[in-house]
């Protein structure tokens, strides 16, 4: 199977994990777009979502599907997203779609982080993807030298401005042995508005996407 047919599998398994009558906290990225796609087929059976992206809010609405504000929600049973690296101990690297932030909160509202993702995303140590840092504009230079002493080698992405107005820092070469210490640690930089380490709150549930079918762990 493709990558795109096994992240297509994922995407159409985690419907099950919708409740009736709820609000869906909606991810980002292609795994996403392909849960979306397969929540679209159950739209009735919803209320609406809350998304994380100015992209996928504009694929809900297109299928027509309710987006509130997370304001006007107390809670969220459930949060489907993507990732760009999972260990096993539900450690994720996210951010390669620049949408970091707005994930990082709903996922904090969420009873249960559902991460979707093919098995290239499964690693035995986060890092191998750079690790994206949303910076508020004025401090990127301030923020590179903070993150160069944490032994890093910040790489600014280039023509990508996110959502919240913000610019991103991809951080290669971090040597992330200890990824809450590492996510706390980059959060105290001045400047910092979110990383893409989600270990202080890492996924409940991974449905992982293999040759041999989707496995839920
Ligand atoms: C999103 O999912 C991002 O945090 C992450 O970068 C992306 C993974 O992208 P894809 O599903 O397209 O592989 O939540």
């Amino acid at each position: 199977m493709t990558q795109d047919e096994l992240k297509k599998a994922v995407g159409q398994a985690a419907v099950k994990f919708v409740k009736p009558d709820s609000i869906v906290g909606v991810g980002t990225g292609s795994t996403v777009n392909h849960f979306i796609d397969a929540l679209a087929e159950i739209k009735d059976q919803i209320r609406g979502a809350v998304s994380s992206s100015e992209q996928s809010t504009e694929k809900l609405k297109s299928y027509g599907i309710e987006v509130f504000s997370l304001n006007d929600v107390d809670q969220l049973d459930v949060y489907i997203d993507g990732a760009d690296e999972i260990t096993e101990h539900m450690h994720m690297i996210k951010g390669g779609g620049a949408a970091l932030t707005r994930e990082k909160i709903v996922a904090a509202v969420a009873k249960e982080f559902i991460c979707i993702a093919d098995d290239s995303k499964q690693v035995g140590v986060l890092g191998q993807f750079p690790l994206p840092v949303e910076v508020i504009p004025m401090a990127r230079s301030y923020v590179a030298r903070e993150l160069v002493k944490l032994g890093g080698d910040p790489v600014y992405r280039q023509g990508v401005v996110t959502d919240n107005g913000n610019v991103i820092l991809d951080v290669h070469n971090m040597s992330i042995i200890d990824p809450k210490a590492t996510e706390i640690a980059i959060n105290a930089i001045v400047g910092v508005v979110t990383n893409g380490l989600f270990a202080c709150r890492g996924a409940d549930k991974l449905l992982l996407g293999t040759s041999n079918g989707v496995k839920e762990l």
